[in-house]
């Protein structure tokens, strides 16, 4: 049986995906970006699911970006073709109704910092490498950077990014908004733990919910927005768990979700 591309590990509902094509920095061909919308599949028709966490196998590479050798000789209707599919792809992980966190662990470049641009939030390992170098190669970003990018961090700095095909370390990814939170490599590990147990532990449908409030509320107007966050905040009122959590407090206990 073939390796898998992505190692799929699951604790308590939180689901560690890895990518795994070390010998290439885990760049991202068509067989990975079709592993994981299969896997991708499965856990969209989850009600289980607490979280997602992503990240690249070895300790150099999260994804060196989207496979250059595979990209070589493509006509611009095959070229098309694979940037829709890393883009459908891409928007699956995003769209997963639980909180999905890039974990960079080492060179997180083209459609590898796509790739985590379409995560909820990232965390780096201090040795992390993030960059949109796709100008080096006569070509512009093909799986969502030219938009995500400034929607994170803003239009100057994207541009800044996008044009010059800059590398910039863990810090200036922390500076700029690209990145939540920076650690040592061997405390993503601790880190990935305690963040298990928090998404394992916090009422479910409250989660969903909030990221649903702000993944809708950030494509409408204010007033639209705070109406849907309302509709969201009385309709936890509907089930159990805001009964539990509520009664947990007063009680002085730990809610069982
Ligand atoms: N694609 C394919 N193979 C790769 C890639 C990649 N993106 N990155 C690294 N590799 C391979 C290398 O070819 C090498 O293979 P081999 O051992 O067979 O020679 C192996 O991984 C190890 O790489 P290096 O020897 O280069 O390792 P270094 O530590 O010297 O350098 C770097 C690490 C700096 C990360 C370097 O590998 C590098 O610059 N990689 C390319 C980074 C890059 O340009 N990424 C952007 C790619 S384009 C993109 O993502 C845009 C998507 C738009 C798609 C549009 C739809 C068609």
């Amino acid at each position: 049986m073939s390796e898998k591309l992505i190692e799929v590990v699951d604790t308590a509902g939180v689901v560690r995906l890895t990518i795994s094509r070390p010998k290439a920095l885990n760049a991202l061909n068509s067989a990975v970006l079709g592993e994981l919308e299969t896997v991708l599949t499965e856990l969209e028709a989850r009600n289980d699911l607490r979280g997602v966490l992503i990240t690249g196998a070895g300790e150099k590479s999260f994804v060196a970006g989207a496979d250059i050798a595979e990209m070589r000789d493509k006509t611009p209707e095959e070229a098309r073709a694979f940037a829709r599919q890393a883009l459908r792809t891409i928007k699956r992980l995003e769209t997963l109704p639980v909180p999905v966190v890039a974990l960079v662990n080492g060179f997180c470049l083209g459609g590898g910092c796509e790739l985590a641009l379409a995560c909820d939030w990232a965390v780096a390992s201090d040795n992390a490498v993030f960059g949109q170098p796709e100008v080096l190669l006569g070509v512009i970003p093909g799986f969502g950077g030219t938009q995500r990018l400034p929607r994170r961090v803003g239009p100057a700095m994207a541009l800044d990014l996008v044009t010059t095909g800059r590398k910039i370390d863990a810090n200036e990814a922390l500076r700029i908004g690209l990145v939540n939170r920076v650690m040592p490599q061997a405390e993503l590990e601790g880190y990935v733990e305690e963040l298990s147990k928090q998404l394992a532990g916090n009422g479910p449908e409250a989660v969903r919910n909030a990221k649903q409030a702000v993944h809708d509320g950030m494509d409408q107007d204010l007033d639209s927005a705070l109406a849907l966050e309302t509709s969201l905040f009385a309709l936890g009122f509907a089930g159990g768990e805001q009964k539990e959590g509520m009664s947990a407090f007063l009680e002085k206990r730990k809610p069982n979700f």
